[in-house]
């Protein structure tokens, strides 16, 4: 009887990147795991030439939103299939995006809606954050601990955005659940009044296209909030994620954080890495397709968040995806008269988030290391995917075969999400994804699609060592 290889698959002769470095070495997978990495290694049942190629984690995107309908009753453009689809042909192998309540659902109900959709369509692997709008007594003691229990191990709430904005005093009695939980508290971190108040001025002189949405979210309004939020973090000494950070000054603030002794994370996006609100400089409304929240701000704000990325006073680089499209079931959806305080907020990006961080590293902007770990390792570990991210012995073998000589031209007919644009029109980008595994399965080779929708799994999880405040000496 003929032995069976010693592996299922050998990835033969990569370079292998990891956060601490580039090797050349053979991966090898044996039930869906890396069994072994180094140089020589016995054939696999099935073996790739990896020369000339850069061996990437598969990438982990912890923040994005799909399927997800908004506060004012939009769906946003993609599906489980669609958005997942995206991510898989850029390189993404794990996604986090949300089940969002909104005031008066039950989560509970909320939650298994998700997961019924998510688990139907999903092509790569997934867990949740749960958004909290409504911290009622019953969310906050029954559904929530249940919920961190079976896991769910984090939560997002919003300090600003009229239907789903939580008081101080409610995040305060989140973080309380979270810490005796053992969950995470991600936080979108605008100041709601200087938002209202710049709004009502922008729209009381007609300033009403979408361009002036940037102006309406003031830089100060984040600076304020990310102040204040980890104030209410050390309070109750739990920690925090900032997420997508936009402007510079926050960075002083989560640096003398740490530095006194608190515990948490940010991460920024690849839009406030790559676009600036100049980019919406266009004519009727078509800026919309840039607008986010926070705002694109200018290129010093770039520049700086580039540093911190460097620096690691940002611990990782996530999606954002927001999509919606361009045409009445989106962007436009209140019709044509519409300010921009009545248009949807968010562009794509699970696709082209990996790519472009590949591209940074090819033009020398971070190192390939950087890349693992901004994009993959970080946001693994900081959310307790205690499988996903790496590239060792024992993890999950997600792993992408990127070709720094081929070119990825970004472009409206070739974005695989259901939003119909790219925020980056005729971006060339350095690199491309050439071969997807999951778990030691091809999903993407040559550009086609190998699994059918259901094939991502969910990842339950705790909280994790990022639940926990690190009592630190100073
Ligand atoms: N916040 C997000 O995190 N994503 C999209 C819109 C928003 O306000
Ligand atoms: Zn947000
Ligand atoms: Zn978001």
């Amino acid at each position: 009887m003929a032995e069976r290889a010693p592996y299922d698959l050998v990835l033969r002769g990569g370079q292998v990147v990891t956060a601490s470095g580039v090797v050349t070495a053979d991966v090898a997978v044996r039930d869906g795991k890396i069994a072994a990495l180094g140089a020589d290694l016995p054939a696999g049942r099935v073996e790739r030439s990896a020369k000339g190629r850069y061996v990437l984690p598969g990438g982990v995107d912890s923040h994005c939103h799909v399927e997800q309908m908004t506060a004012a009753g939009i769906m946003n453009a993609d599906t489980w299939e669609s958005a997942t689809r995206a991510a898989a042909f850029g390189g993404t192998t794990t996604i986090i995006p949300f089940a969002a309540q909104h005031r008066g659902m039950d989560l509970a109900e909320v939650v298994q809606d998700y997961h019924l959709r998510a688990d139907r369509g999903a092509l790569v692997d997934y867990a949740f954050h749960m958004i909290i709008t409504d911290p009622s007594p019953k969310t906050v003691q029954k559904d929530l601990p249940a919920l961190i229990r079976s896991g769910h191990g984090s939560i997002k709430v919003f300090m600003t955005y009229d239907p789903l904005i939580v008081d101080d005093a409610g995040i305060l009695k989140l973080l309380q659940v979270a810490k005796a939980e053992g969950a995470q508290v991600c936080v979108h971190a605008e100041s709601h009044d200087m938002i209202h108040w710049a709004t009502a001025r922008l729209l009381a002189e007609g300033k009403t296209a979408p361009r002036h949405q940037a102006e309406s979210h003031p830089r100060l309004a984040e600076y304020e909030a990310i102040g204040r939020l980890i104030a209410l973090a050390e309070l109750v000494r739990h920690p925090v994620m900032i997420f997508h950070v936009s402007t510079a000054e926050p960075l002083s603030l989560i640096r003398d954080a740490r530095a006194r002794g608190a515990t948490l994370w940010a991460e920024t996006c690849p839009h406030y890495l790559f676009l600036t609100d100049a980019v919406m400089d266009k004519p009727g409304t078509e800026g919309a397709k840039w607008m986010c929240s926070p705002p694109l701000r200018t290129e010093a704000d770039q520049a700086a968040l580039w540093q911190a990325l460097r620096a690691g006073d940002l611990d990782l680089v996530s999606s954002d995806h927001a999509p919606f499209r361009y045409d009445a079931s989106g962007k436009l959806a209140a019709g044509p008269g519409a300010t921009f305080k009545q248009m949807a907020n968010g562009m794509p990006g699970l696709g082209a988030r990996m790519p472009l961080l590949f591209d940074a590293a090819m033009r020398g902007r971070l190192t390939l290391p950087q890349v693992a770990e901004l994009g993959a390792e970080a946001p693994a570990r900081i959310y307790n995917l205690q499988d996903k991210g790496r590239i060792a012995p024992g993890a999950d073998a997600d792993l992408v075969l990127w070709n720094p000589e081929a070119r990825t031209v970004l472009s409206d007919d070739t974005v695989q999400d259901g939003t119909g644009y790219t925020p980056y029109p005729g971006r060339d980008l350095i690199g491309a994804v050439e071969a997807v595994y999951l778990r030691g399965q091809p999903v993407v080779n040559e550009d086609r699609l190998q699994v059918q929708p259901g094939h991502g799994r969910f990842l339950p999880r705790g909280g994790g060592d990022a639940a926990i405040w690190q009592e630190k000496a100073v």
